[in-house]
């Protein structure tokens, strides 16, 4: 029956771009469950935007000397391209500095405050005496409560996914000059979600929410059973929506109050552009509200937000809230600041084209239930073992053979076969098979399923073999074909929602895209026939391409480059060493050379042989930085040798002297070397 769903993904913060976490545990989930239900005939308002307030964007734009509008204009046009090159198919994608958005916040505020919703008090809040400034959310770091993790932020500890109040905090520091804050008095509106802890418990442990994610649903009745505190939903900064009523001049809301009414205000944008009423989107009580988040927005989504949506009285509250857990990255965590991470700009640099191999990877290994691992060769393998090897080959294999034998026109089928009944009758089966995995929110095995789709049809043909029959069994090879031809058209459709744009080369490639042999998700259990006999067909083109181990290489070097960058940026300065003399200096004999020859040690990772010209002499040198330079780039560079230091043998060979390096940003070794070409054998002194 036909429904109306109103599907959010979170609104990612406009201070970076976007990488594959982000993708692998909000947005490509939602966009395969918004094409779902699209597919099965379903009202959908499927809704995002960026997130523009908040902390953590002051902090960019301080640390760049930019204003915040500068930063969320750059990132809100970066995100908003990346969504729409991943086919990321929302109906609106607004941003919270909307003009429409500041006037739904402010009027929701407005709601709670004329409703006597929130307490107003004065309270002592964490200040920066000498940045002038109250300290909140991510202006101050301290040792969690909970769990004492010692990097905690003000409002949240990204490690136990706690939310609390900055003065909760042990030992805090300010995180714009380090200081440790004072107290100051200052007047915030709170919402008492104690207040509304009975309805939560009521609604949530006591309601239809077992159906929750265990993840979920665990994390929210730990923090329900812990009990509930009257939460600040106002701040003392400028960069924000005004606190609309008297008394708030100089202060913003809180950017987790404002941001998920952006939901509301982007579904608003969307009907005005539409000529639709948002109202049903969130106030019909037949309407499923459905958000998908990261497992550290769940306090605000099932807790906060519910208590806001609640206390104004009438909105409807999420039917569900599938939150994910994290993707970790070749063993670490995704980090921004460690440059730790595959962002999707540069993905679509290295892979273009390749949108649907990045959704496929991802949601076959989505951190559904823990924390994952995506791993370059994990990639390729689900690249290579199964879009190419099964996906591609299966449809490869229809399409050649069907041009082949019949110039494209699909053949009439004779006879079935007990074998072809079953395997149409499979056919029929597979919707219902992957909907039951999405409509427990189970991603990856709804994306296992569509590929045992298609190896169903590898395995028919394979059986079958028509290329064999086609010298004796004419009658027999048509029908073949034609059964062959159903499966390549079902999973035209079913492969709709994990991977958009190969089923729309493959729909053009069957050449089913008119309104006439157009087919729908629910056909393909109920009509007999899919593709008609007589239907023409279009010339075979690859959907998917092997991924070489070289392109592989490259993305691990990249990793590898940023870990280094991260060693060295981590390296301690070393303390000054022991006092010498003059004349202990000058038993150090410093010469510039040119490097005139090199050569790789054999059989020794680190070594290059090098033979220097020192002005005084030509000699050799064992140095160990063939880790970061190759023989050929080295010949020619001027460097600092230093000559009179004892000869000895490394490997065999004598060694006679120093070449004096230090190490780069990106931990690299390079030359100590004068600015400009000077004569050999020249004293450094
Ligand atoms: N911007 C947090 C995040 O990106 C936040 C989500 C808002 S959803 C209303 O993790
Ligand atoms: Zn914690």
């Amino acid at each position: 029956m036909s429904k109306r769903y109103t599907i959010t993904a979170a609104l990612p913060y406009t201070n970076g771009p976007i990488h594959i976490g982000h993708l692998a545990g909000v947005y490509v989930p939602a966009d395969i469950y918004a094409r779902y239900k699209r597919l099965t005939g379903n009202d959908v308002a499927f809704i995002c935007g960026s997130d523009e307030h908040g902390v953590p964007i002051t902090i960019k734009a301080k640390n760049e000397g930019v204003t915040p509008q500068e930063i969320v204009d750059r990132y809100h046009k970066i995100i908003k391209d990346s969504f729409e090159e991943f086919g990321i198919s929302f109906d609106n994608y607004s941003r919270t500095s909307a003009k429409i958005h500041h006037d739904t916040a402010s009027e929701f505020f407005k709601t709670l405050y004329d409703k006597n919703e929130f307490v107003e008090e004065v309270t002592e809040q964490l200040y920066d005496e000498e940045a002038k400034q109250f300290l909140a959310d991510r202006f101050v770091i301290g040792t969690c409560p909970k769990c004492g993790n010692e990097e905690s932020y003000g409002d949240q500890c990204e490690k136990c996914g706690t939310s609390h109040n900055a003065t909760d905090l042990i030992n805090p520091k300010s995180a714009i000059t380090g200081n440790t804050p004072t107290l100051k008095e200052t007047k915030h509106w709170f919402l008492p979600l104690n207040k509304h802890e009975n309805f939560l418990r009521e609604w949530i442990l006591k309601g239809h929410k077992k159906d929750w994610k265990p993840n979920v649903y665990g994390q929210v009745k730990s923090w329900i059973d812990d009990g509930l505190r009257p939460r600040a939903v106002t701040r003392d900064l400028d960069w924000g929506i005004p606190v609309p009523v008297e008394g708030g001049e100089g202060k913003v809301l809180y950017v987790w109050f404002d941001a998920p009414i952006g939901y509301i205000s982007s579904t608003k944008e969307w009907a005005e552009r539409e000529g639709k009423d948002w109202e049903p989107y969130w106030k019909d009580q037949d309407t499923k509200l459905v958000h998908f988040i990261g497992k550290d927005n769940i306090v605000f989504h099932c807790i906060i937000f519910p208590s806001m949506l609640k206390a104004e009285g009438s909105y409807i509250l999420p039917d569900n809230v599938p939150a994910n857990e994290f993707l970790n990255l070749e063993g670490n965590k995704l980090s921004t600041s460690k440059n730790w991470a595959v962002w999707l700009p540069e993905y679509l640099k290295d892979f273009p084209g390749k949108q649907d191999v990045l959704r496929y990877a991802l949601t076959a290994n989505a951190p559904e239930t823990k924390d994952n691992d995506f791993t370059w060769k994990d990639f390729q393998a689900r690249n290579n073992n199964e879009l190419v090897a099964i996906f591609g080959n299966f449809i490869n294999r229809v399409v050649v053979l069907t041009n082949k034998y019949y110039n494209g026109i699909v053949p009439m089928p004779s006879t079935f076969t007990a074998i072809d009944e079953e395997t149409l009758a499979a056919v029929k089966a597979y919707p219902a098979v992957i909907e039951s995995s999405l409509e427990r929110y189970r991603f990856r095995e709804a994306s296992q399923e569509l590929m045992n789709l298609a190896r169903l049809g590898n395995k028919y043909l394979a059986d079958e073999e028509p290329w064999k029959l086609v010298k004796t069994d004419e009658a027999r090879t048509q029908t073949i074909m034609y059964v062959a031809l159903q499966i390549a058209s079902a999973l035209a459709t079913l492969s709709e929602p994990f991977l958009p744009f190969t089923s729309t080369k493959l729909k053009q490639i069957l050449n089913v895209t008119s309104s006439a042999v157009e087919m729908s998700w629910s056909d393909i259990s109920t009509k007999d026939v899919l593709l008609p006999a007589n239907h023409q067909i279009g010339q075979s083109e690859l959907l998917f391409n092997k991924i070489e181990d070289k392109d592989i290489q490259i993305q691990l070097d990249k990793l590898e480059a940023s870990k280094k960058a991260n060693e060295a940026a981590n390296k301690k300065v070393e303390p000054q060493k022991y006092t010498i003399t003059f004349d202990d200096f000058t038993k150090l004999d410093l010469r510039v050379g040119t490097i005139i020859e090199a050569e790789k040690m054999p059989k020794a990772k680190k070594l290059l042989v090098l033979k220097v010209d020192t002005g005084i002499d030509v000699r050799t040198i064992v140095s160990g930085i063939a880790e970061s330079f190759t023989a050929e780039e080295v010949v020619g560079k001027q460097v600092t040798v230093l000559v009179n230091l004892a000869p000895r043998a490394l490997r065999g060979v004598e060694s006679e002297g120093m070449i004096l390096m230090t190490e780069n940003a990106e931990g690299d070794l390079v030359f100590v070397n004068p600015d400009t070409t000077v004569k050999n054998g020249l004293q450094i002194s």
